[in-house]
């Protein structure tokens, strides 16, 4: 039987959700391959022995220039905070090794685009971790956007709302530090809502956006810091199809836990999720009677809806986990087959050059023109 090796480098909420696919994917997508989690790589040892051992690794090294040169090592994995991403995938593909990284791609376009030029003529298979593109709703949304079930589309509306940090006692993390994440709700919600939005309506032409710090300081005593990146931001997008679009990404939206939300508007229909109840794709067609018009709730779990054969009988519904096996059940099929997935490093960078004209557009209070490749 053919064997996989798999390198995961980052331990923590990511690369636990990452452990949980790689330890399922082949129960629910068999392909007669053999996954292993060989080695698991983190910078603080103890924490990362513990990682090893609860999410089954054979291995761990808290050395991932080493991991990755090794021989038996097929694919990297990268769950760790952006900064390090462009490092550890341009290494990776040096070394010949296929690539899944976490999102944002890179701390802006700039790197996400050596990133892309690092992997597009190389024969391997990149991937970028927007793994909401793997909810079945998601996937049936696109479904019927291409079967032309919404017509011409109008609107995307996304709002990804949190509130982990309303109470401005929440403690400082890496998240919260420009130097380590980029930028705040900006790359790590708001880079979601563009990757679907691209995925379901097309590509943005122009941007004009907000944003906004409320809290400045996190932490106590010694471990006090500065807040340096946004806790919201918000902006409006012309697509080059003509559609309009407003997005809007809050870690402070009290009430709201993973409300990661969307409505797309078209001329003949209309779709609205929610994560919240993933499960559920509402549709809106006018070629429904009159009498009969208004949103029903789609419940996705038929085994016609994408992914769904793999899992359960209908009615038996999916969790946040399994979004990551979703993914990792197309990325493996798309290495063993030689093909191509998606979103890969091209888009990852095309999704950076959004969240920068975004940014851009707040510093020149003007629309900004989002570059081409
Ligand atoms: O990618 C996002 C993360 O950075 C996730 O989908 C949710 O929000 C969970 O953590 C953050």
């Amino acid at each position: 039987m053919r064997e996989i090796n798999i390198a995961l480098i980052g331990y923590n909420f990511m690369g636990k959700a990452h452990s949980y696919a790689l330890g399922n994917v082949n129960f629910f997508f068999p392909n007669k391959i053999r996954l292993n989690k060989k080695v698991i790589v983190g910078r603080t040892l103890n924490l990362l022995k513990q990682a090893a051992e609860e999410y089954g690794w054979l291995e761990y090294s808290t050395d991932w220039r080493e991991v990755i040169l090794r021989d038996d090592i097929d694919v990297v994995c990268i769950a760790t905070p952006t900064s390090s991403h462009k490092e550890i995938a341009i290494e990776a593909a040096k070394a010949g090794k296929h690539v899944l990284c976490e999102k944002p791609l890179g701390m802006n376009a700039e790197e996400a685009r050596q990133m892309w030029i690092a992997v597009k003529d190389v024969e391997i298979v990149h991937m970028v971790g927007h793994n909401y593109r793997r909810v079945p709703a998601i996937a049936l949304a696109k479904k019927l956007i291409d079967e032309g079930k919404l017509g011409n589309i109008y609107h995307f509306r996304g709002c990804y709302l949190q509130d982990w940090l309303a109470d401005p006692r929440a403690p400082m993390s890496w998240r919260l530090d420009k130097e380590i994440a980029g930028s705040g709700a900006h790359g790590d919600l708001n880079a979601h809502l563009i990757d679907l939005a691209r995925y379901l309506v097309g590509e943005m032409d122009q941007v004009i956006g907000v944003e906004k710090t409320f809290v400045h300081q996190r932490g106590e005593g010694n471990s006090q810091a500065n807040v340096t990146v946004d806790d919201s931001t918000a902006f409006l997008a012309k697509f080059a199809n003509g559609a309009t679009g407003t997005f809007e990404a809050s870690r402070m939206a009290s009430g709201r836990k993973n409300h990661n939300s969307l409505e797309i508007n078209g001329s003949k229909g209309s779709l609205f999720f929610d994560f919240e109840h993933m499960n559920e794709l509402g549709f809106w067609s006018k070629e429904d009677e009159l009498e009969v018009q208004g949103f029903r709730k789609i419940i996705v779990t038929e085994d016609t809806h994408p992914y769904m054969k793999a899992w359960w009988p209908a009615g038996h519904l999916l969790g946040y986990q399994n979004t990551f096996v979703n993914q990792y059940a197309d990325f493996i099929h798309a290495i063993i087959n030689k093909t191509k997935v998606e979103p890969n490093f091209y888009d990852g960078w095309m999704c950076n050059q959004v969240l920068d004209s975004v940014s851009t557009s707040i510093d020149t209070l003007t629309w900004e023109k989002i570059r081409g490749s």
